[in-house]
């Protein structure tokens, strides 16, 4: 069968390759890639991708890359069979630098994502464990992209700021001494990440998550995690109990603006980046507030609050960050206020909870 294939040659920002984009006209072959990738492509690996995070990274990065150049990665079986249809999935312990770098060289890596990390919640519960898989792992991360010449970007957390740091529009350069484990190994990747690249070069890049929002992968292990919980409960016609009080104010972040923002920062030039760690803020706002937003749409939805010891770490963090950085360098601008969010999770969520 004849195919009509157009090509059309577009530059990759990052690398400068040139990444071929192909369409098929043939109607008789439906499932045919609408994305063919020369040789040239970058070829991205990423650490933690069973994460919240790393299960729709990995979907848009291979939409935008090619299936076969986004090597997906995690200690865990994926429960969703298209994770291993889609392109390949393959075990990786990021305290195991050896395997690691066999699959950097094995897959010919260019970029990584090490998304790998023990959340706040989980890391207060579990500190060794958190000590262990934050603080090797991004050693780890950061001696292979030395190593093997990788772009590494690895996400920070505003959990890298403490109660002693400025509460609002907190600037990306400020006092940060955090009072959870999770948190004091952010401030380790950022300075270690930051050393790499004053040292050895390493083009090495970070920013600061909110709380992500996502209908897609649960969070797991984190102080955030209310703001995605409660949703389910609207949908399931069951009243919330929320572990944080009423007027916890928080910065968050709705999963398209996360994954855009993830890769606006992978795919900038580095020259335009003027710092390598930044800031990206989204909407700020309280238990109450979501609470009552959801109640526009799902009328007898109550909630009740009985803060736990995750109230101690939410009082830490800010309230609302300075992300003029990101604005500025590479045009950083969130999309998605409360109450498109709101409408967004409710409309698809619908369809998934029963
Ligand atoms: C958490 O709550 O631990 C995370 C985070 C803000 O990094 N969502």
């Amino acid at each position: 069968m004849l195919l009509s294939v157009l090509r059309r040659c577009i530059k990759s920002p990052l690398s400068g390759r040139t990444l071929v984009q192909a369409r098929s006209f043939s109607s008789a072959t439906p499932d045919l890639k609408s994305h063919l990738f020369d040789d040239n492509a970058p070829r991205i690996m990423i650490t933690g991708c069973l994460g919240q995070i790393g299960s729709d990274l990995v979907s848009v990065l291979r939409a935008k890359y090619g299936s076969e150049n986004v090597i997906a990665t995690d200690i865990k079986k994926p429960s969703k069979a298209s994770f291993l249809r889609d392109g390949p999935f393959l075990y990786a312990d990021v305290l195991d630098y050896s395997s690691l770098s066999q699959i950097v060289v094995e897959h010919r890596i260019d970029w990584l994502i090490h998304n790998s990390s023990i959340l706040s919640a989980t890391g207060e519960l579990h500190p060794q464990l958190a000590l262990d898989v934050n603080v090797k792992g991004i050693q780890n991360a950061l001696e292979l992209a030395r190593n093997h010449n990788l772009r590494i970007l690895a996400p920070s957390s505003i959990a890298a700021f403490g109660p002693s740091t400025p509460k609002e529009m907190t600037p990306d350069s400020t006092i940060m001494r955090p009072s959870t484990v999770y948190g004091l190994t952010k401030v380790h990747l950022e300075l270690l990440g930051e050393y790499y690249f004053n040292r050895y070069g390493v083009d090495f890049r970070s920013l600061r998550y909110p709380g992500v929002i996502s209908s897609e992968a649960l969070p797991g292990g984190g102080t955030t995690d209310y703001a995605v919980d409660i949703f389910y409960y609207a949908l399931r016609n069951k009243p919330y109990e929320c572990f944080l009080s009423e007027h916890t104010k928080l910065p968050m972040l709705y999963m398209p603006d996360t994954i855009r923002a993830t890769i606006e920062l992978l795919e900038a030039p580095s020259a335009a980046l003027s710092q390598r760690v930044y800031n990206v803020n989204g909407i700020s706002f309280t238990p109450e507030e979501i609470y009552k937003s959801i109640q526009q749409s799902i009328t007898d939805f109550k909630i009740s609050y009985k803060p736990d010891f995750r109230q101690r770490i939410a009082d830490s963090w800010p309230h609302s960050l300075d992300d003029s950085a990101a604005r500025k360098d590479w045009g950083w601008k969130p999309e998605y206020d409360l109450d498109r969010i709101t409408k967004d999770m409710i409309d698809k969520l619908r369809k998934k909870v029963k």
